[in-house]
């Protein structure tokens, strides 16, 4: 067996807490963690011999270290691997020199120099907004904040965002709101198997996070209860002991009920409102009408049901409250995480250690991707780029001028939208997303970004939105190069390098300072080195609320990663950031009044049915990466349609038929399976596929107003029978 290729050495002897178990250092190849979802499960990576041009082929092993997922892996963990030797991997920059012609291979110089000299040409002629940058949560901290600071230093361009906004915006604008900083899980994960009760609200853990469900299970063997709230019975509903199956985008009214009942029942902890927050009475008020019998009737679950749900998270000693996507995306999702939170402040939870409230974060660096700055409105150190102290801070790690860094942009959608319009961006830089597939409108977005006169994408392989571009650069992927991750609970955790990239590609890093250094800046202000990147965020985070000065690629490595804020090097880290007092300015957390409102598109006689959308376990977002891989492509092959047999029967639609499905937006089409594990008043369909599968062809951009936030969970649509068509 050949001996692993680390770019930072050995792995150390101890592993102090709150990591687990100590590692030997004899344990063969490289630890490091998966490419995907923000739980960050912890592999090793192991050179088995040659493959294909001699490049090394890598077999993937859990790791039982790391306690996130403690030896577990999904699916698509254990064939992560695949795609490093995918056939259609890129391995060579494409070019086209006018929109009409097909991409050709092309050298790197002459990719980078083409879009330099164009991104020049499109700003002398239109200004420097004329030229966007779209990011993603996957990528690194040193990626994510290396492409802030490009766009705002080199491009001086205000026009960026990220995927991170279709994400888990809503939940960090609520948090932000109720507790003054946006820590997904503000605790480590372990502590959910030291919960009594669960209150699971819009997530589908057993498919999304596999390896979580190990902390749900070993809660529930210790006699702990799980409550679901979710449209569908899904494999996490199926583990509950109680499921709320509620009416899509009625969370809202669902969380106010509950609260109601906690008020009424006299359940709530009046010593913690009294010492740990602020604006109870508001809010006690405005619930004061959301009797149960009413919320059962916007929600569709019954009254009894509540009750019960509340009285098993009053009685816990200690229960957590967590959100995810389920009820989050909407265009209400800020006031619905904030109505949850206001449910966990009155029974007392958040800052207990075992009990809290948390929102269980998305993509690989969902929790670190928002931190740093390729967010529009946002500096490094999840600093606000509004904020002039912010602004002098960071101008100064940057060596510009305060004055010369723009103001903030457009969000992810309106962003999209605004794409080759008349005073929207003449061109976009596009790193680690596929909108073509995964943004909501998906047709619009498509001839938004078509009508562009520059693309550039930097992606693995010719995704649905790079063959779309006019200069393609093929990047490395996670095990080819080194980096740092914040995982779902804010531990900061570093993916190292295991085997050389593939010829002819280069990393994102690599990318960014190329171009940078074509458009005039010091090579020194936009290093190609993680390291060396990493050490300028440190600088940049320092004294913001997302705090990293005191984390170190050594300490990640000796700690088995470090919890932000860490303001100095000798600090520990901070597991539990809630614990004394709350990051307000007067250590309470706050209640915040919020009201109900319907679907922003509600059901009528043409859209007589409620779509949702959401993933199954074996395909990964838009799917660019795992309809690659064989096992997961066979699991997962194809879009569907799932249906409540009532609704099918009454539609004339039989198991396995192809169906139509059309909204106000768009036409989608999948193949029908009937199931009791959905409302008879909902369809639902993954968003994984391309083409005619496409589910946000269907999917409404209405935003919330505060996040941002597109209502990918709910929309209304009519679902047909494609006459003729095989089953
Ligand atoms: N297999 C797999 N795992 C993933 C990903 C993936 O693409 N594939 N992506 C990663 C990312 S980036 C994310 S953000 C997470 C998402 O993780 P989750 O939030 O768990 O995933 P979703 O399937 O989007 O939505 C969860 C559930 O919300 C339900 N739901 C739909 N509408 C409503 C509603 O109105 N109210 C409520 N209460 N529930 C509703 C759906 O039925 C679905 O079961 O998963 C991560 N993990
Ligand atoms: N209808 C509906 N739509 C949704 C959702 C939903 O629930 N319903 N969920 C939304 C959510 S939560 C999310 S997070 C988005 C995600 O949707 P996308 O933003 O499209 O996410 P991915 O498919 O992960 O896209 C990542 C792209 O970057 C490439 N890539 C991967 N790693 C790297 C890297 O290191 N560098 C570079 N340059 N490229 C890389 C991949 O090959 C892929 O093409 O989808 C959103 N869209
Ligand atoms: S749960 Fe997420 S991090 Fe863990 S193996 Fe699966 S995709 Fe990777
Ligand atoms: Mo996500």
């Amino acid at each position: 067996m050949k001996p692993p290729i680390s770019t930072i050495g050995p792995m150390p002897m101890a592993s102090p807490s709150p990591t687990g178990p100590v590692m030997s250092q004899t344990t063969p190849g490289t630890p490091t963690h998966c490419p995907y979802c923000a739980l960050q499960c912890g592999m090793r990576l192991t050179a088995a011999g040659a493959g294909a041009g001699g490049r090394p082929v890598l077999t993937v092993t859990p790791r039982a270290d790391v306690p996130a997922n403690g030896g577990g892996l999904c699916q698509k963990g254990w064939t992560a691997a695949e795609l490093l030797t995918a056939p259609d991997r890129l391995t060579t920059p494409l070019l086209r020199e006018h929109r009409d012609a097909p991409l050709r291979p092309a050298g790197w110089d002459e990719a980078l120099d083409f879009a330099a000299a164009r991104i020049r040409e499109i700003q002398a002629a239109h200004g420097t907004d004329a030229v966007a940058v779209f990011g993603g949560g996957g990528l690194t901290n040193e990626k994510a904040y290396l492409l802030g600071k490009f766009a705002r230093v080199a491009l001086r361009t205000g026009q960026i965002d990220y995927n991170g906004r279709f994400c888990m915006s809503s939940a960090a604008a609520a948090s932000n709101r109720a507790f003054g900083l946006d820590r997904g899980l503000p605790f480590p994960v372990t502590d959910v198997a030291r919960a009594d009760a669960i209150l699971l609200v819009g997530g589908n853990l057993a498919e999304t996070m596999p390896p979580f469900v190990r902390h749900l299970a070993a809660m529930r063997q210790a006699g702990g209860r799980l409550i679901v709230v979710d449209p569908r019975r899904t494999p996490t509903a199926a583990l509950a002991d109680l499921h709320l199956q509620i009416t899509p985008g009625t969370d809202l009214a669902l969380a106010l009920g509950l609260l109601h009942i906690a008020i009424a029942e006299g359940l709530v902890d009046t010593g913690y409102i009294e010492r740990r927050t602020t604006g109870f009475a508001a809010v006690r008020t405005s619930v004061s009408a959301w009797w149960p019998e009413r919320a059962e009737r916007v929600t569709g679950v019954p009254a009894s049901r509540m009750r019960e749900a509340v009285r098993t998270l009053a009685a816990a000693r200690n229960a957590m409250i967590l959100t995810a996507r389920g009820a989050e995306q909407h265009a209400k999702g800020t006031d619905t995480a904030t109505a949850f939170i206001n449910l966990a402040l009155a029974l007392g939870l958040p800052g207990r250690p075992g009990s809290g409230y948390g929102c269980v974060t998305g993509q690989g660096n969902g929790q670190g991707g928002r931190e740093h700055g390729q967010k529009a409105d946002q500096l490094p150190g999840y600093r606000r780029l509004d904020d002039p102290a912010a602004r002098a801070h960071v101008a100064r790690v940057w060596g510009v001028d305060p004055d010369d860094l723009p103001g903030p942009g457009r969000s992810a959608y309106e962003l999209l939208e605004a794409l080759g319009t008349p005073h929207g961006p003449k061109a976009m830089l596009l790193f680690g997303s596929n909108p073509v597939v995964s943004a909501p409108r998906a047709g619009l977005v498509a001839d938004r970004i078509a009508a562009l006169d520059l693309l550039v994408v930097t992606d693995l392989v010719l995704s649905e939105t790079a063959a779309l571009a006019d200069v393609v650069l093929p990047a490395t992927q996670w095990a080819e190069e080194t980096g740092t991750l914040t995982n779902l609970e804010g531990r900061v955790l570093l993916r190292r390098r295991a085997a050389p990239p593939p010829p002819g590609v280069r990393g994102d890093l690599a990318v960014i300072s190329g171009l940078a250094r074509r458009l005039g800046q010091d090579p020194a202000a936009f290093p190609e080195d993680p390291r060396a990147v990493f050490d300028e965020l440190r600088r940049a985070s320092a004294g913001g609320i997302a705090d990293y000065s005191g984390i170190t690629y050594e300490r990640i490595e000796a700690e088995g990663g470090v919890f932000w804020p860490c303001p100095s090097e000798d600090h520990p880290g901070t597991p539990r950031p809630f614990l004394d007092r709350f990051a307000t300015p007067d250590g309470r957390a706050r209640f915040v009044p919020v009201e109900h409102r319907a679907p922003a598109e509600d059901l009528d006689e043409r859209y007589p049915v409620y779509l949702t959308t959401g993933r199954v376990l074996a395909q990964y977002q838009s799917g660019a990466q795992t309809r690659r891989v064989a096992a997961l492509n066979e699991a997962a092959p194809e879009a569907y349609v799932e249906i409540h047999p009532d609704l099918a029967e009454r539609l004339g639609i039989a198991a396995g038929e192809r169906v139509r499905v059309t909204s106000r937006r768009g036409t989608a089409e999948g193949v029908a399976r009937i199931s009791t594990a959905i409302r008879s008043d909902t369809v639902f369909m993954p968003f994984h596929w391309a083409g005619e599968g496409r589910a946000n062809l269907l999917t409404n951009p209405a935003l919330d107003p505060t996040s941002r936030m597109p209502e990918f969970k709910v929309c209304a649509v009519r679902v047909e029978r494609i006459p003729g068509a095989a089953a």
